[in-house]
């Protein structure tokens, strides 16, 4: 635990490793000799930092998820895990899975999956959480719980459709095909493929562009995209009542001030 004053943190976590650095936080999923596979304790760990821990973060502008190794961002659910479970402690597992994947989806500042190697199943779903994907060339994304008898209970069925479309997506989760970096990049499930070992830094620079715009403005962003795909909102309603609280804020009135005046707008997220 850290206090929410500090501005470099040290979180203790069993699966995770984070480092905080102007404002960004990276967090490697370190399970290395499991292919930084989701086991319980990881998933423990994720609600933990996602929930509380990272909100508690004074200037927060930005969040990576990667994963230790090189090899994997992660190769899906700990298969080692499933042996036993009824369908009581599947839908248990699956909803809490579900839950954390929204916490990210709905995290106040973007969160960016820099994907190293595997990202299969849950860790596929999990890149998808992200509101960005930054793949090494050396990326592989699938979804191949069909190959276990299984179907994705994280959310793949839905986000997969949201980025590359329902038929793309059927054949991927029927097939349990992978797709390379570059293939995912065509078909827009990531956003930038990069030298290997570059994901870390490229997904770095896009925070840093961000980490100059208007703080409650890019929270805003992120909470209207998503009123795109709950069926319980409609956006449109929603971009109008959000756009007209943005008029309020300071930042507004600086970003309009610095335009006429020719020079950089300082944001201050109020
Ligand atoms: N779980 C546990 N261990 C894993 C793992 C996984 N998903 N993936 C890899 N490992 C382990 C391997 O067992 C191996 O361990 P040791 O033998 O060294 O002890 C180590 O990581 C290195 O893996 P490999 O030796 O296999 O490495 P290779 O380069 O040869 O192959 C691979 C890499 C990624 C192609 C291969 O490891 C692989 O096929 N892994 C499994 C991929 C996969 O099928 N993942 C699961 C997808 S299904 C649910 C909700 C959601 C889900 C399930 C249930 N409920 C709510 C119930 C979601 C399921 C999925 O994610």
């Amino acid at each position: 635990m850290y206090t929410k004053k500090q501005s470099i943190i040290q979180m203790t976590y069993k699966t995770l490793l984070t480092e905080y650095t102007d404002g960004i936080l990276t967090v490697t999923l370190n399970r290395p000799k499991a292919l930084n596979a989701l086991n319980a304790q990881l998933f423990t760990d994720l609600r933990q930092l996602f929930l509380e821990d990272a909100t508690m973060l004074d200037g927060l502008r930005g969040v990576i998820l990667t994963g230790a190794g090189g090899k994997a961002f992660v190769a899906g659910a700990d298969i080692t895990e499933f042996d036993g479970l009824d369908a009581q402690a599947a839908m248990d597992l699956a909803q809490r899975g579900q839950d954390i994947f929204f916490l990210i989806e709905r995290f106040r500042v973007p969160v960016i999956a820099a994907v190293s190697g595997y990202a299969l199943g849950g860790g596929c779903e999990l890149a998808m959480a992200c509101h960005i994907r930054v793949a090494s060339e050396r990326a592989k994304f699938g979804q191949p719980e069909v190959n276990l008898g299984l179907i994705p209970g994280y959310g793949g069925t839905q986000r997969l459709i949201q980025y590359i479309g329902k038929g793309r997506a059927l054949e991927l989760l029927v097939t349990a095909d992978m797709i390379d970096a570059h293939k995912a990049l065509e078909w827009g499930l990531v956003t930038h493929v990069v030298t290997h070992g570059e994901e870390v830094n490229a997904a770095r620079e896009i925070l840093q562009k961000i980490a100059t715009k208007a703080p409650i403005a890019v929270a805003k962003v992120i909470e209207t995209v998503n009123a795109y795909f709950d069926k319980k909102q409609d956006g449109f309603a929603q971009e109008v009542m959000k756009f007209a609280s943005m008029v309020n804020t300071e930042d507004f009135k600086e970003g309009a001030t610095a335009f006429v005046e020719k020079r950089k707008a300082v944001f201050t997220g109020k």
